[in-house]
């Protein structure tokens, strides 16, 4: 049976450029033992060999702290590695073509940028979760369509439907506006894997959404 994505509220995606020089692998050791339940695998420019060795260790230590492991765009690495899901964004593999890939058990995510995105993804049945922004504007992702703000993340938990996991800019500072909206899911890269001390930066986003979210 299919999984659903573990209800949580720091949804972590790896980058290696900006983990300090930690590296993957150490950055998800310690995102892992900080608690995170969510750890998303995004590297668009290595080699496939790497992502996959990369990939099956994170898969390793996923199971060890039972977190759900997340393959971002790739479809045949997601099924090579028995990832939990596959995130996709609009320019991927259609939601359909890609459940034909990885089958009926592993989670889709899809990343929606605007309303009218929103609504179509809403009607497409492989979808499990949407991905909600640029909320805020990000250097880290290149190519990003204009952030929508926090409006775009009200349209989206409004439609109600799908889970909602907000992305873009998210950081200890301002992810307090999204909790007030009942947002319970957050997306960050640069201000959690770019942190010196992760586990402290753990705390510091979770304790800035505490009183919404529980902190398991
Ligand atoms: N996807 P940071 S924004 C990977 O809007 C990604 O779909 C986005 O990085 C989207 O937390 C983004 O450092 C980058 O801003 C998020």
């Amino acid at each position: 049976m299919r999984p659903t994505l573990p209800q949580t509220d720091i949804y972590a995606v790896l980058s290696d450029a900006c983990s300090q020089g930690r590296g993957n692998v150490e950055t998800a050791r310690q995102l892992l033992e900080a608690g995170i339940k969510i750890i998303q695998y995004r590297e668009k420019d290595f080699p496939m060999r790497r992502k996959y060795q990369e990939c099956l260790a994170l898969r390793q230590l996923c199971r060890e702290y039972r977190a759900c492991f997340i393959v971002n765009d790739d479809a045949g690495l997601a099924v090579a590695c028995d990832a939990d899901g596959l995130h996709l964004g609009q320019d991927d593999l259609p939601p359909e073509a890609a459940r034909r890939v990885i089958g009926q058990d592993m989670i889709i995510g899809l990343s929606v940028t605007t309303p009218q995105e929103i609504d179509k993804a809403l009607i497409i049945p492989e979808v499990d979760y949407l991905g909600v922004g640029p909320v805020f504007p990000t250097s880290t992702k290149l190519n990003a369509a204009d952030p929508g703000g926090i409006e775009l993340v009200e349209y989206a938990l409004k439609r109600i439907g799908l889970p909602v996991v907000a992305i873009g800019g998210i950081t200890r500072e301002n992810i307090g506006s999204l909790a007030d909206l009942g947002c319970k899911c957050f997306a960050v890269i640069s201000d959690l894997v770019g942190a010196p001390r992760i586990a402290q930066r753990v705390l510091e986003i979770r304790t800035s959404c505490h009183k919404y979210i529980p902190s398991k």
